[in-house]
């Protein structure tokens, strides 16, 4: 029958990670939105207790995660910091191209690098003249003997500045349209890498972006992940599974701005009472509190479905979209509460403003997770 509690062992990693959030990355989020570091610290305390890299098969060295607790783990990290969460789990999307269709060679070869020495990995889709629309990338791939040789340039890539690897999307059919890309892991050190400056940005200060360029960089034959032409189709796989995490975390930050508007307006007072009891500003509360309930189920269906082996692609749009909106409007609506001191920086909810926008635009902007969702509408009747 239908089973809505979380397994003993599930509660124990969401404790953990509770735990960890409030403890070690809730203190440090002021500091890191201000400089704009990498948070290399808290990365390492949170592989030590294994809240990073978690997708990653047992035998090498990872947990074993499934989608669900990745969730689980995404909500409690960005109800602390948004920003360092989304920098310590971006591994385990960059590695997705690798679990779906990667050898065993290449994951023998890659994955003990991520856990052991703690090395980072991004992922490389988004272009300066393409980013929703996936099949219009420019980046080349040509084959050259027992090599690809890629060309392209690669914007808005999380971790890049720190990141040792790459999943690439490239083309190695320009004219294939979406069955002419395919994936690649290249290195940072091949010749003809090269990373920009951190780009300056709104929000999630601690999660650096940056260009990657690809000059005639000569990628080895076995560095194809999957099989040439099968690039589109594996990353729209790897969006199936990367969506519910990434809506998880916008339920994280729809959830801290619950609660710190809930705390501000039971001990703000106007007019002799708290302003709670205004119903203006009780109601604003209820309906975070019902955005938080309903993002969470959507993010956890869609994982759940995941973790089935069954088709979520409908559902993760859904999560996707709706817990983006939740975690949008929570943080709008936190500021509204705080009054004048909603728009300071000496309060936390400006900054969950700003951190929350992000998720209405990437891993799929909410109009393209609508587009896919009109798409699904009608799958089955083509
Ligand atoms: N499963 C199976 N098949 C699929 C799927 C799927 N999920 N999606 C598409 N297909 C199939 C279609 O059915 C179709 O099949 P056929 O060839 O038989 O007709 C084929 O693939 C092509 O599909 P479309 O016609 O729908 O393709 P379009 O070119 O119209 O594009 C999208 C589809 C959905 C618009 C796609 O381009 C897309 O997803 N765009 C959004 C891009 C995106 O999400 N980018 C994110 C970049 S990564 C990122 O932002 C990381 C941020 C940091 C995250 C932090 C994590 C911790
Ligand atoms: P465009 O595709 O140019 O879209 C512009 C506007 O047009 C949007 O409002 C969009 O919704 C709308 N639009 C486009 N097509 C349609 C349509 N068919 N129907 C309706 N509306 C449409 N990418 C990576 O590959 N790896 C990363 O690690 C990564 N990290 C990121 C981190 C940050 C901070 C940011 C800002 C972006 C990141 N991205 C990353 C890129 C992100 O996924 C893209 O920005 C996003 O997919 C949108 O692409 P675009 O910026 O090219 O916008």
């Amino acid at each position: 029958g239908l089973q809505l509690e979380l397994s003993e062992e599930m509660r124990m990693l969401q404790e953990l990670a509770r735990d960890f959030a409030r403890k070690e990355i809730l203190p440090r989020a002021d500091e890191y939105d201000r400089s704009g570091e990498w948070p290399w610290d808290i990365f390492h305390k949170a592989r030590e207790v294994g809240l990073v890299n978690m997708n990653i098969p047992e035998e090498y060295g990872g947990l074993g995660a499934n989608v669900l607790e990745e969730c689980l783990v995404a909500e409690e990290l960005a109800y602390a910091c948004s920003g360092i969460q989304t920098a310590l789990m971006l591994n385990q999307l960059a590695v997705l191209p690798l679990l779906l269709a990667g050898s065993d060679e290449q994951k023998k070869r890659y994955f003990p690098r991520l856990v052991d020495e703690g090395k980072i990995m991004s992922y490389c889709m988004t272009e300066p003249d393409a980013g929703s629309d996936v099949a219009g990338i420019k980046t080349t791939a040509t084959r050259k003997g027992d090599s690809y040789i890629l060309n392209g340039a690669k914007t808005w890539i999380t971790d890049a500045p720190v990141a040792s690897f790459f999943t690439v999307f490239a083309k190695t059919d320009p004219e294939g349209g979406h069955k002419g890309m395919s994936c690649f892991i290249v290195e940072r050190d091949y010749p003809g890498v090269s990373v920009s400056k951190p780009l300056e940005k709104m929000g999630q200060h601690a999660a650096q972006a940056a260009m990657v360029f690809f000059e005639e960089v000569e990628v080895p034959a076995s560095n194809l992940v999957g099989r040439e032409g099968d690039g589109f189709m594996l990353a729209m796989q790897v969006f199936d599974r990367s969506r519910p995490p990434v809506a998880a975390a916008a339920t994280g930050v729809a959830r801290r701005a619950l609660d710190e508007a809930v705390k501000y307006a039971g001990e703000r007072t106007a007019f002799g009472q708290p302003i709670a009891q205004f119903q203006g500003v009780g109601f604003m509360l209820a309906d975070m509190r019902i955005r938080v309930e309903a993002a969470r189920a959507l993010a956890w269906k869609a994982a759940w479905l995941a973790d089935q082996g069954r088709r979520n692609t409908l559902e993760a749009a859904i999560a996707k979209a709706f817990c983006a909106d939740a975690a949008m409007q929570n943080t709008l609506d936190a500021v509204q509460v705080f009054g004048g001191n909603g728009y300071s920086r000496e309060y936390p909810v400006e900054k969950l403003m700003r951190d929350a926008k992000i998720y209405q635009i990437y891993e799929g902007t909410t109009q393209i997770q609508k587009a896919i969702i009109v798409r699904e509408l009608y799958r089955d009747a083509r």
